[in-house]
């Protein structure tokens, strides 16, 4: 004769807090002549090493922008430009690597530890403003023809 049952289990309780998590920082987007500020980062997980590389691996820049790479990783790596214009030397993790980019142009870097490491920076649009080298005529004479001789020694005795 116990009947406190009646209203049974207290159900489901949906909870509506985290699902509407709105959009609110778009406000402004007032174009600020201030530098730009741009963050990579160097990522040496998952394994295999192959995968190993920079985050994102191209990046687009507008002229004037510094660009922070940031070793999230657990071994050290570099970020060396294929042109020399800048070098990291060893980054250790958690360690990072700032340079500011100001001309045009398309600049390959790699990580001189772990040569498959590549990324590059394109600035603007990616075209150095530099002038051009003039290309050189190739007008270098052909090998000279091989005449067989290799002073290979036979001596392969008598029968
Ligand atoms: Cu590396």
């Amino acid at each position: 004769m116990r009947r406190w049952r009646g209203l049974g289990r207290p159900g489901r309780l949906r909870a509506l807090g985290l699902a509407s998590v709105a959009v609110l920082l778009l406000g402004s987007h007032s174009a600020l002549a201030a530098p730009s500020l741009v963050s990579i980062n160097i990522v040496d997980t998952p394994r295999p090493q192959e995968k190993w590389g920079y985050a994102p691996g191209a990046r687009t820049v507008a002229p004037g922008t510094w660009v922070t790479w940031s070793n999230a990783g657990t071994d050290a790596h570099t970020v060396t430009a294929e042109d020399g214009s800048f070098d990291s030397g060893e980054l250790d993790p958690s360690q990072g690597f700032s340079w500011y980019f100001d001309q045009p142009g398309t600049y390959a870097y790699v990580c001189t530890l772990h040569p498959w490491m590549q990324g590059k920076i394109i600035v603007g649009n990616g075209v150095s403003a530099a002038p051009t080298p003039t290309p050189v005529p190739d007008d270098s004479p052909p090998p000279p023809p091989d005449d067989g001789s290799d002073g290979t020694d036979a001596t392969n005795g008598s029968d």
